[in-house]
């Protein structure tokens, strides 16, 4: 742990959790009557302890000394850094500004490019940053460091040595509303607050229709339309995944008795299936129940899965996709493409389709480099006979270039928007008769 560390010069160190939650609440009351903007900083590092069995059982804590020393120096003597937890620090950085927030954040990761030297031994360390901002996130210590902290772990779970702000995190609430949030998501599964919406695919090969994806949605009575990342994340994390999974595979059930009784056997639901969910232990019994219980056996189910799933579990996951194969269950790669996909697990692993994410069809009008980078996605895809569902497309511009790939299927918003499933089956009903050739 930190020395407590008074040198006038040096920002203040803690050696345990409750003097610095005394100190920073006793400098925050402070700073909240002087009103002056103040930063949080929240950095969480990989973890450390993994070079333990290499180099000593306390490298991680050497580490982590070595480098507060370091960020000293990029402090002023009013600053507070404290360890927060293992591989964990806390930063209050007085009188600052967003910018300067940003510049010392960009400093500690721009510092970690260079490895820590410890023993002549060098260590490349990467972390992640969350920054909260007062008065902007509030005006509670406790709930800026939180904040902080959702910040910091929503930038870790897109992507390593990055910087965030609060503002860019959908999932940084005030306290007191995600906590009401989770505390209702139970019940909001059961009494239909929690809906499914179908966003139809287009084939134009087909000419039709082939297939939708299955979308969750919920409207809280207090707190209107709740964006799907953040009550997605509060089940992942409340142990709320499972039953909101199986939520969306009786939904699928029910459309697809609704489509066999109107005769269109082939039409595909995708669901997006959480990597919790997929990776908890029982999962292999728990999908052949669901599929008996629900009678999934034989429709045309897929499962999305992202690419962060591909990377952290590879050898679990194959015998899981296999699992799922064997069920004659499709597996997509959604979100295709803003990952860490090695292209070496497309060939071994079972992944029908790849989901090119909507990044890569945003202005692909516009933008060249993009548009090679798309053709290059299709021809691999072809080449690993993996099929191809390109996602987002807005606008007639951007279709114009998307359609030229006849082989691929279509999703986005200028195709159709996610409706309910009678609009749905309206619509597929309609399009039969018109034979669909706007497109
Ligand atoms: O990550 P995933 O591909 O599952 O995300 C699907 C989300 O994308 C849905 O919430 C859906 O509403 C949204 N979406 C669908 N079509 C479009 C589109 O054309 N543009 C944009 N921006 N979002 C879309
Ligand atoms: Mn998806």
């Amino acid at each position: 742990m930190l020395k407590k560390d008074n040198n006038e010069n040096l920002p203040i160190k803690f050696s345990d959790y409750s003097s610095f939650q005394e100190i920073i609440k006793q400098r925050f009351s402070e700073i909240s009557v002087m009103q002056v903007f103040t930063s949080i900083l929240f950095i969480e590092f990989d973890d450390l302890s993994r070079f333990n069995d290499a180099f000593g059982f306390n490298i991680d804590d050497k580490l982590m000394l070595k480098i507060s020393e370091d960020i000293s120096l990029f402090l002023n003597s009013k600053d507070i850094l404290a360890r927060v937890g293992n591989h964990q620090f806390v930063i209050m950085q007085d009188l600052s500004s967003e910018e300067s927030a940003e510049i010392l954040a960009k400093r500690i990761i721009y510092m970690l490019s260079e490895p820590c030297i410890i023993d002549e031994h060098m260590f490349y360390i990467e972390a992640s940053i969350g920054i909260s901002l007062y008065p902007l996130d509030g005006n509670n210590i406790t709930e800026l460091i939180k904040t902080a902290e959702n910040t910091m772990k929503y930038v870790q779970k897109n992507s390593k040595n990055h910087i965030g702000f609060s503002k860019d995190n959908i999932l940084s609430l005030p306290c007191d509303k995600s906590i009401r949030l989770m505390a209702d998501l139970p019940a909001a599964i059961e009494n239909g607050e929690i809906y499914f919406l179908y966003q139809p695919q287009y084939s134009h090969t087909e000419k039709c229709f082939v297939g939708a994806e299955l979308l969750a949605r919920w409207e809280h009575p207090k707190y209107g339309d709740v964006p799907p990342e953040l009550f997605i994340s509060i089940a992942e994390q409340n142990g709320m995944i499972g039953p909101l999974t199986v939520k969306a595979l009786v939904a699928a059930s029910k459309a697809f008795a609704v489509f066999y009784k109107k005769g269109m056997n082939s039409f595909s639901l995708s669901l997006n299936i959480s990597p919790i969910f997929l990776m908890a232990r029982s999962f292999d019994e728990t999908i052949e129940f669901l599929i008996n219980q629900y009678d999934l056996l034989g429709k045309k189910l897929n499962f999305e899965i992202t690419e962060e799933i591909v990377l952290k579990n590879t050898d679990t996951l194959l015998k899981t996709l296999e699992k799922l194969k064997s069920f004659d269950i499709n597996i997509e790669l959604d979100d295709f493409g803003t990952g860490y996909t090695s292209l070496q697990h497309l060939a071994y692993l079972p992944i029908d389709t790849l989901k090119i994410d909507k990044s890569f069809v945003y202005e692909i009008d516009k933008d060249v480099k993009k548009r090679a980078l798309f053709k290059a996605i299709v021809e691999m895809s072809q080449a690993l006979n993996i099929n191809i569902i390109a996602e987002g497309i807005e606008n007639s511009s951007e279709n114009n270039i998307i359609k030229t790939f006849d082989s691929i299927i279509v999703q986005g918003y200028f195709y159709a928007k996610p409706m309910t499933l009678d609009s749905l089956v309206e619509k597929l009903e309609s399009s039969v008769s018109e034979v669909v050739s706007v497109y």
